[in-house]
Formats: C-alpha cells, sequence, structure tokens
C-alpha cells in the first residue's frame, strides 16, 4: 500500500488539538454537547460517547457529566434513547411531540426523549475518563462517577441481550436504521426497498434537515418517509419491544452495532473489576457475541461480514464500512483480520484517484457509491476511528497510520465537518461537528504503544 498523506508534524498537531477542543467548547450546552449546531441541536447517544472519548484527554469532568446527563434520560426498561431533548423541542424533526415517549410506561418522567437507542458505546467511554483520570482527586472522582454509571450501563446491556435478541443468538437487533448509526447506508437497501407502507400509514411530516444542509448532502424523501413510518409502527405498539419484534418488518443484527456492543461489553467486565465486582459474567458475554459475530454474519464465500435479516434469515448482501468493525474484537481469528485488511486494500481503496481520502463509507465505483450522500460513500471521522483503534489493537499500524493521516488531512482541507468526499475531501453535512472533533483529539492524543 503507498502512503497517500504525510503523518501529522509537531506544530500541526498542537494547532489541530487547540482547534478540535475549540469545537467541543462552542457545542457545549453546560451539561452535554450537541453534535452541530443547526442540523443536530440536541444531545445524541452515540454521539456523547464519542464526545467523551475526545473529552477524556484533558476535559474528563466534562465527559462524565454528559455522560451521566445522557443516562438521566434512560428508560426504566435499561433503553437508552437515541436524543435526549433539549428545551427547545421544535427545532428537530422528528422531535417529542412524534416520538410520545410517554406512550411506554418505562419512559422516564419530566424528561424528554426519543424511543429508539444507537450503538451502546458508553461503556467503552466510561472506562476512558478513568484511565486518563492523572491527580489523586481525579481518580476519586472518576471511580465515584463509575461507581453511578456502571449499574445504568450494565442495564442498558441488560436491556440489549433481553428485548433485543429474540431469537436468542447472542446478537442485538436493530429495528430501525437510525439505531445503526448509519442511516442511510446501502446496507439497509434491500430491506427498506422491500418496505410497503400502506396507503394512509405515512403520517404527515415536514423535514428540517433541509433548512441547514444541501438536500443532495441527505437522504432521499423517499429515505425518509421509509425512516417515519418505521419510527410510527414502533410508537404506536407504544413501544413495546414484544410486538415490535414480533411485526417489525425491519429486524437486523448487523457487525457494526453488534462489534461496539461486544468492546462495551468488555469495558464493562474492566469497570466491573475496577469497582471490585466479577468480571467474569462480562468476559463471557463479551465472548459469546463475538462467537456470534462470526457465526452469524460472517459470509464464507465473500469473506466478510454482512447484516443479517432476522425476519428472513438471509444475509444483507451490500458490502459497506460496516464489515470491517468486528476489528474491535482483540481476539478476531487472524485469519479474518487477514481478510478484512485485505478488503481495505483494494476494494475500498479506490486504486484510481493519486490522493483519495480513507476509509469511504462504501465502496468507490459500486454502483449507487454517492460521494458527497449521507453514509453512501463519504468518509466520517466515526467510523475512521473504529477501524484506527481496531487495527491498531490487531498491530495492523501501517494501515492504521495511513487513516490517521488520512483523517488530518480531511479536516485540514475542509475543517470539521460531518463527513468528507472521499475523492475530493471536500466537507459536507453539519459543519463545526463534534464527533469529528473529539476522534481526531483521540487518535492524535493517543500514544503508540496504548
Ligand atoms: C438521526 C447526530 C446523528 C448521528 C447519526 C447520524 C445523524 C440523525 C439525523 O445524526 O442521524 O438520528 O437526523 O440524521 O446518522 O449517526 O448520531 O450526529
Amino acid at each position: 500500500m503507498r502512503p497517500h498523506h504525510d503523518p501529522p508534524d509537531p506544530a500541526q498537531r498542537d494547532r489541530l488539538l487547540t482547534a478540535a477542543r475549540a469545537v467541543l467548547d462552542r457545542n457545549w450546552t453546560g451539561a452535554s454537547t450537541i453534535p452541530a449546531p443547526g442540523i443536530y441541536p440536541h444531545q445524541w447517544s452515540w454521539d456523547t460517547g464519542f464526545i467523551a472519548i475526545g473529552r477524556s484527554w484533558g476535559d474528563g469532568r466534562r465527559a462524565a457529566v454528559e455522560l451521566e446527563h445522557l443516562f438521566e434520560a434512560q428508560w426504566a426498561n435499561g433503553m437508552l434513547p437515541h436524543i435526549r431533548f433539549g428545551p427547545d423541542t421544535t427545532n428537530y424533526f422528528p422531535g417529542p411531540d412524534f416520538w410520545q415517549a410517554d406512550r411506554s410506561p418505562a419512559a422516564p418522567a419530566g424528561i424528554e426523549t426519543s424511543g429508539i437507542t444507537q450503538p451502546p458505546i458508553h461503556a467503552v467511554a466510561a472506562l476512558e475518563i478513568h484511565r486518563r483520570a492523572g491527580t489523586a482527586a481525579e481518580r476519586a472522582d472518576a471511580r465515584a462517577f463509575l461507581e453511578r454509571l456502571y449499574p445504568r450501563l450494565a442495564s442498558m446491556h441488560r436491556y440489549l441481550a433481553a428485548a433485543r435478541d429474540p431469537s436468542g443468538i447472542d446478537l442485538a437487533t436493530l429495528v430501525h436504521p437510525w439505531e445503526s448509526g448509519l442511516d442511510n447506508s446501502p446496507a439497509w437497501d434491500r430491506l427498506l426497498g422491500d418496505l410497503e407502507i400502506p396507503p394512509g400509514a405515512l403520517p404527515a411530516y415536514e423535514r428540517r434537515d433541509l433548512m441547514h444542509v444541501d438536500p443532495a448532502d441527505r437522504p432521499t424523501d423517499d429515505a425518509y418517509d421509509r425512516f417515519v413510518y418505521l419510527a410510527a409502527t414502533y410508537r404506536d405498539s407504544g413501544y413495546d419491544d414484544a410486538t415490535i419484534v414480533e411485526r417489525s418488518p425491519f429486524l437486523v443484527a448487523g457487525p457494526l452495532f453488534n462489534a461496539i456492543y461486544l468492546w462495551s461489553e468488555e469495558a464493562l467486565g474492566e469497570i466491573a473489576t475496577i469497582l471490585g465486582g466479577d468480571p467474569a459474567p462480562h468476559r463471557a458475554r463479551a465472548r459469546a457475541i463475538a462467537r456470534a459475530i462470526v457465526r452469524e454474519l460472517w459470509e464464507p464465500e465473500r469473506r466478510l461480514f454482512l447484516a443479517r435479516d432476522l425476519r428472513t434469515g438471509r444475509l444483507e448482501p451490500e458490502a459497506t464500512v460496516i464489515s470491517f468493525v468486528p476489528l474491535l474484537d482483540a481476539e478476531l481469528d487472524t485469519g479474518i483480520v487477514d481478510a478484512i485488511c485485505g478488503d481495505l486494500g483494494s476494494t475500498m481503496f479506490h486504486p484510481a484517484a493519486a490522493a483519495h481520502f480513507l476509509v469511504p463509507t462504501y465502496g468507490v465505483g459500486t454502483p449507487g457509491f454517492d460521494a458527497r450522500r449521507y453514509w453512501r460513500g463519504p468518509v466520517w471521522l466515526n467510523t475512521n476511528w473504529l477501524l484506527w483503534r481496531g487495527l491498531r489493537q490487531h498491530g495492523r499500524h501501517e494501515y492504521a497510520a495511513e487513516i490517521l493521516a488520512s483523517s488530518v488531512a480531511l479536516v485540514e482541507r475542509a475543517g470539521f465537518r460531518e463527513y468528507f468526499d472521499p475523492l475530493t475531501g471536500e466537507g459536507h453535512g453539519g459543519d463545526g461537528f463534534s464527533w469529528t472533533a473529539a476522534l481526531l483529539i483521540d487518535m492524535l492524543e493517543r500514544p503508540d504503544g496504548e
């Protein structure tokens, strides 16, 4: 593999760290960090995990505050909603009026939330906050924080294991593309394409995202109709998981969500050890999830991970960036690691462009690839970061360094954008985007050997 971009030099690194911290400061509300001004004006679940990991370098206090603020919105059944709404509930669609979370007896009183979840990165984030605590006072604070958060984290994992594993295969199931975090990914195309919306079943709604961002960067109206229909179906069941699992046309176990779930289950084991508890049940759960990822999601002929539709039992055919994320399993079979790295080295790296940027969320040149539309091709810093962490833990440092250099080059060129065109490096979506800043901080701060 030929290097495309230079590694950051020390002066550049310092300048980028200062700029990244300024983005997080601007998006701080006093209790949490919004993903971006305008388009995402509330607190999102997996964004908060990524942001806390960035803040753990030098601002562990705010990192802990915002994780706890998010978990105040946790439902009594353990479900952590993907959005905790702030005071202005009219500036985002779908807002609390759409979700009507109080249709569920499990929703918290007095806190407005959505009714679906997102990838459970939070135990990893909580552990990072504890790891970075330096002084004795910081260590005491971080331990007290873990003591408060651990039962909530464990309850979220129990919810995923109980309510979201209808077939008992040790994988968590998504009931909505928004739960995947990669909402508009081609990974869901076949399922969403097959979805039939009965006449009159789609509630009237108005998109607000297009007030902030070019429509060419965002999902189409047709995709939005499907998102809204699925969310309304879940809501109308009263957020009853048993009903939804029985009826939802979208019931998918994916490699990205489950690799993060397993990574966090390992982190829960470490947190249990720090608190003097027993890590063994978490370790055992993590290994069960890891085995299930390979057993259920590995496609042996194409030698890649795909999402499984639990309604029909078939694997969804589209290979996207989610196929690489099981690298987060430190014990992943070496043959599989080699296969993933082989794909990373060829399919996803555009052979014709001299200075393309890594890693596109969908193969450049694949029919349907779109260099700027939301999750259908652009580079995102969070998927880059997940791969960077996974590659480093498997000793694939050359690839990891290439991803870091590309991430730096993109931010240098376009700023802290939500996502980037892999061919031109142009920025798209929201601007002043928090996880781009936070995860760049982690990539620049984390020592080589860690
Ligand atoms: C819906 C906030 C969120 C991210 C998701 C990303 C996007 C929301 C939207 O923004 O989704 O949850 O309105 O498009 O897809 O991953 O958490 O940054």
